[in-house]
């Protein structure tokens, strides 16, 4: 934009200096062009009305509105209506996206704004420990609890449906949720792990999964210490010591505590035996159950160290505790930590696909709203063909991470309520990590994707939008990196001997036969590369465990792009389904579908191509040590 800058002089001095839009006015236009430069001279009265609203010019662009994010989301409509045709169901939905739009969103970024503080220490000295959330985090706890966010999953009023009830719901409300879905998260997996044991903490179960606000409890997961990380198995230095009535008292320092302000938490630690001894390893880590806060306000014999300062998930406290005699209960077999645990990995990894999709679902909606609203050289974007062969790429991801994400919720309601067959038991084991690590990349892709949307204003931080980004980048790293869970394909693999991958294939195969002919070609490309998938897994089967798991990664994308495209096409050959529908199936499978194919081809995981690897990543490393 061109600025002029003008000084006036009258009969007295000089008096301000004004700034205007040149293209504000033609007849200003016409009057300064024929004005030679040293005769720049107004009177006030010709300045002054332009100045008062011309500075800033009165264009303003209309921003994106965000409209009831279920009534907004065809697909999610559509899929409900094809497997889950309950008006309850609907219209409690509708009404939540009503909240989300009227209330919930609103506090999220309040929480986004007003983010958390750790007073330490009281004024005369002593210790306090608390952590101060502003008001909108403990109004996002009670409408939780009101909405049955966790609770819907136990309640299982839906019977084998609920856990998908329960997931659309927080799909719905994920994006506006001020990350308070994390702590809602790791209290779902905690009420799941501590079902799977057979209920020894009945109060605190009840508590996790009411919907009494009052009641409503919410749960830590502190699994990461400072050696651990990925490998909390050989990390784990926290030593739980055994008292008299059978309870412990943990000692140990963990490094990366989310949502600290919980009220309950899961966590792990090596039961030291009569001589200080532990076990190291994966078989010396215990399940420990601790509530956080006394009945008097003060911690559980845990000091707050100080709060995480992150590049996002900053409307949630993460915290460094010192456990330091921390009162708390042991909830596995001694020796069985990590393996109790996973059952709150699988439901916390299930969460963050659920909040991949839903972040991809909300800036895809912002991002189509504001097509039809701002103009550039001379048309809306929505009449511009290549913003919307973005929009639609980014659409087709969020279609697909979304399919994927209900199927897996599907599968673990079934198995749940008993209704899984051993073969759908073992598709929700392989598709678990497959379904987060491949839509937490989707998801940091499609937001930035998104942001761009926006051009400037994308990366403007009032507008929200950038928020959006920085909580998409953690949902890659937290609950196991993508190489992490890459390797938990692989140790899915080795542990059934292979069923799992053989529940993936008789499915895949099911599915591409019942397919209608409006998805011929992305039938035929998938058919494809589900033999040359087949064809690949058989040559790394054989191959040395390095090889193996340098193909893991590549391999994990290779199924979740395949199972994506397999249930775009599944939902495109139902007969209620759209022509949007079709094109995403059809738009999908022209991509490439199978990287581990040619990797495998082009001799891509080999021990010298580690060597290659190292080569190009270490070269010069040494001069700068
Ligand atoms: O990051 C964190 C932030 C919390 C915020 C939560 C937000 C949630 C999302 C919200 C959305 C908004 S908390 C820290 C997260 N940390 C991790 O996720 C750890 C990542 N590392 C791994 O997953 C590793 O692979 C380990 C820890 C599981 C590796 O442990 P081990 O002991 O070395 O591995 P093993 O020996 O292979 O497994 C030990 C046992 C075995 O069982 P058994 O003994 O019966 O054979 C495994 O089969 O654990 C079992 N196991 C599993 N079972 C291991 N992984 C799994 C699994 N995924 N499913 C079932």
């Amino acid at each position: 934009m061109m600025i002029f800058e003008v000084c006036l002089r009258g009969n007295r001095q000089v008096l301000h200096t004004f700034r205007w839009q040149l293209a504000r006015s033609s007849s200003y236009k016409a009057s300064i062009s024929r004005t030679k430069p040293e005769d720049h001279t107004l009177t006030e009265t010709q300045a002054v009305p332009l100045f008062s609203r011309a500075a800033i010019g009165s264009f303003f662009q209309e921003q994106p509105v965000l409209r009831n994010p279920f009534t907004q989301d065809a697909l999610l409509r559509a899929y409900l209506r094809r497997h889950l045709a309950l008006q309850e169901v609907e219209s409690d939905l509708r009404t939540f996206g009503e909240r989300i739009v009227s209330e919930i969103d609103a506090l999220g970024r309040q929480c986004e704004q007003n983010p958390p503080r750790l007073q330490q220490y009281e004024a005369w000295g002593r210790r306090a420990d608390r952590v101060i959330t502003c008001p909108a985090w403990t109004r996002m706890k009670h409408i939780a609890a009101q909405e049955g966010l966790v609770a819907a999953g136990y309640e299982r009023r839906f019977g084998e449906w609920s856990r998908v009830y329960q997931m659309c719901k927080l799909y719905l409300y994920a994006p506006s949720a001020g990350l308070f879905s994390c702590p809602l998260a790791m209290t779902d997996g905690a009420a799941k792990v501590i079902q799977s044991l057979g209920m020894p903490v009945k109060e605190a179960f009840a508590r996790l999964t009411t919907r009494d606000e009052k009641r409503f409890w919410t749960s830590g997961q502190w699994m990461t210490e400072r050696m651990g990380g990925s490998d909390v198995a050989n990390g784990t230095e926290t030593v739980a010591w055994r008292q008299e009535d059978g309870s412990f008292r943990l000692h140990g320092f963990k490094w990366f505590t989310s949502a600290t302000d919980a009220d309950f938490t899961l966590t792990l630690a090596r039961i030291a035996d009569e001589d200080g001894n532990t076990t190291p390893g994966t078989r010396g880590v215990s399940l420990f159950c601790a509530e956080v806060w006394g009945s008097d306000g003060f911690t559980n014999g845990i000091e707050i160290q100080r709060l995480k300062d992150k590049l996002g998930t900053r409307q949630m406290p993460t915290a460094e505790l010192l456990l330091d005699g921390t009162r708390a209960q042991l909830l596995s077999e001694e020796g069985r930590g990590v393996a109790s645990i996973a059952n709150m990995l699988t439901l916390t990894r299930i969460h963050n696909t659920v909040s991949a999709a839903a972040a991809m679902r909300r800036i895809t909606q912002l991002g189509r709203e504001y097509s039809t609203k701002r103009s550039v050289f001379g048309k809306l974007l929505k009449d511009h063909p290549l913003h919307v062969q973005t929009l639609s790429r980014m659409e087709v991801e969020t279609r697909a991470a979304f399919l994927l994400m209900m199927e897996v919720c599907r599968l673990l309601g079934r198995e749940e309520t008993g209704a899984a067959t051993e073969r759908e038991a073992h598709l929700l084991r392989l598709l678990t990590p497959v379904a987060k690590l491949y839509s937490g990349k989707q998801a940091v892709a499609v937001v930035s994707e998104g942001l761009e949307c926006f051009g400037g204003q994308g990366y403007i931080e009032d507008t929200g939008l950038p928020a959006m980004l920085r909580d998409a980048q953690v949902l890659s790293i937290w609950e196991g990196t993508t190489n992490v869970l890459s390797l938990d394909v692989l140790r899915s693999i080795s542990k059934s001997s292979g069923l799992v991958l053989q529940a993936f294939f008789s499915d895949v195969e099911e599915r591409l036969r019942s397919a209608g002919p409006a998805v011929a070609p992305a039938v035929a490309s998938l058919s494809s590369s589900l033999h040359d998938l087949a064809k690949s897994i058989q040559t790394v089967a054989s191959w040395k465990p390095a090889s193996l798991q340098l193909a893991a990664r590549d391999l994990s994308y290779s199924l979740a792009r395949v199972y994506m495209g397999v249930l775009l096409v599944d939902h495109a050959s139902w007969e209620g389904s759209s022509p949007a529908d079709v094109c995403a199936a059809l738009r999908w499978c022209e991509g490439d579908l199978c990287p581990v194919v040619s990797g495998v081809a082009r001799d891509c995981y080999s021990a010298e191509t580690t060597g290659m690897d190292a080569v190009v990543v270490y070269e010069g490393l040494e001069e700068t040590m």
